[in-house]
């Protein structure tokens, strides 16, 4: 195994990266050891149809990204693995992608919802699938596809497309088709009597297949780009999956947020919980690996940030906005006197658009002050956040009946000092800060699993983790 090396392809909802990793053989075992070599913008892009993924652009990426792998470390690279957001997919057609994917976000998923639950009520949705409500998810995406899914043949959810467009392979891996709602969370077989039911033919479902499955080397093209024919393995290819499964914890009773974009606030149970109380909540069932459930609620996450920044800096790049945040955060955490809370999990504030003024309104509509100028607003979202968290942390644990002593906070929004710490105090939990790569992290650990280069179980995975990254300890403040 000596100097053998896997890649990461991360692809989230604002930006992506490639992670090369490495094991190293540390004092108490196995410990991972990454490097970027490789970092790129989402940007999506809307045409007269609605609002797209770039799809092409962030293949484009991946392909240099890993090509940059390569380079990196010659000849060492063993595998490769996909992962990214759920949800969204590409329609095919013998091979031949019918158009370009569209973004969560995108206003059309409206219809699909009112389609799918004329023939298939909410109640009954959720006993099949288990899934939290959210317009986008993919049934409801594909019932607004208006007449494409008479022509396509195949649908492929977005690391799916990759891995095919790579190795000619078609598959679905698991976690990232749990999030489909057209998968039974109990047999983790596609529910062919469902998708019949909400008009789906099941035809366009391919075959299921676990994180860790071979899929075979890069072929063509693709692999004179990337320098040399490397082999793809499926990973928990949905971007929570895979951050879940790399979360440090060394006790049971933890509750996990997988903190970008969104915020992933759960717990990692045995089995799914299908009761009412759990739909009426709003939770998800979501497919892990080692036939783990991911039990948990999408709240909005770092997206009210970053949506802020974008729109009060239009033109600045990523890297511009995350150090401007940082600046506005360090403000906010001055801010004195009652901070004004929102409903961070209120759907008017998904579209894209001017968020700030959302978030003032809401609190206008409510007769209530909101907050004024950029660090008050930062520090409304931070508090928002903080609240929502903690609820849905309690939440979890009432409807799973599980107790939690910490919260594992992981991604990007664990770098975010006044979150965790606010989180810490609003939930009165001990807060386990990172690491900020944990979707990566995850990623690179199946394929070293699968590769042998470590040894097997969700346990050793978390344990590698565990030696390879020290989370910030933030504890409540005594009140
Ligand atoms: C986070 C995520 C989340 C989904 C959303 C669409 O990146 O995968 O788990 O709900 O994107």
């Amino acid at each position: 195994a000596a100097g053998r090396a896997v890649a990461a392809v991360d692809l989230g909802a604002t930006s992506g990266r490639v992670i090369v990793g490495r094991i190293e053989h540390g004092p108490d075992g196995a410990e991972l050891r990454t490097q970027h070599v490789a970092r790129f913008a989402n940007d999506p892009v809307r045409t007269s149809d609605g609002l797209h993924w770039n799809f092409l652009e962030l293949y484009h990426q991946a392909l240099q990204g890993l090509a940059a792998a390569e380079r990196s470390a010659p000849g060492k690279i063993a595998s490769i693995g996909i992962d990214s957001w759920a949800v969204d997919y590409g329609l095919l057609r013998h091979g031949r992608l019918l158009g370009i994917p569209y973004h969560y976000r995108d206003a059309r998923c409206e219809a699909g919802v009112a389609a799918v639950h004329a023939r298939v009520p909410a109640e009954r949705l959720y006993a099949r699938n288990g899934l939290q409500h959210l317009t986008f998810n993919t049934i409801f995406q594909l019932a607004a596809e208006d007449g494409l899914l008479d022509v396509a043949d195949r649908a492929l959810l977005v690391p799916d497309l990759l891995n095919y467009w790579l190795t000619g392979v078609e598959a679905a891996e698991r976690s990232n088709a749990s999030t489909t709602g057209l998968l039974d969370p109990r047999s983790r077989e596609w529910d062919l009597e469902l998708a019949e039911e909400a008009g789906i033919p099941a035809r366009i479902l391919p075959q299921l297949i676990e994180a860790g499955t071979r899929l075979g080397p890069v072929t063509g093209d693709a692999a004179k780009v990337i320098g040399r024919a490397i082999d793809v393995v499926a990973v928990a290819s949905h971007d929570t999956a895979s951050a879940v499964a790399a979360v440090p914890a060394t006790r049971a009773d933890f509750a996990y947020i997988s903190c970008g974009t969104w915020g992933l606030v759960g717990l990692e149970l045995d089995a799914p919980v299908l009761t009412d109380a759990a739909r009426l909540a709003n939770f998800t069932n979501e497919g892990g690996i080692e036939g783990t459930t991911r039990f948990l609620h999408n709240v909005m996450g770092t997206w009210l940030f970053s949506e802020s920044l974008r729109h009060w800096e239009p033109g600045a790049t990523n890297a511009q906005r995350s150090s401007l945040l940082g600046e506005l955060l360090a403000d906010a955490a001055s801010v004195t006197g009652p901070i004004p809370v929102f409903d961070a999990n209120d759907p008017q504030f998904m579209p894209p658009g001017d968020l700030p003024d959302r978030i003032v309104r809401w609190f206008e509509a409510r007769g209530e002050r909101a907050p004024e100028g950029r660090a008050e607003i930062v520090r409304s979202i931070t508090e928002s956040l903080a609240v929502a968290f903690a609820d849905a942390v309690e939440t979890a644990s009432r409807l799973a009946d599980r107790e939690v002593s910490t919260i594992h906070v992981v991604g990007g929004g664990s770098q975010n000092t006044l979150l965790c710490q606010r989180l810490a105090d609003r939930s009165g939990l001990e807060v386990l800060a990172g690491p900020v790569e944990a979707t990566a992290m995850g990623n690179l650990l199946i394929q070293a699993q699968t590769l042998g280069l470590i040894g097997p179980g969700l346990a050793e995975l978390r344990a590698v983790v565990a030696r390879s990254t020290a989370p910030i300890r933030y504890t409540p403040a005594s009140r």
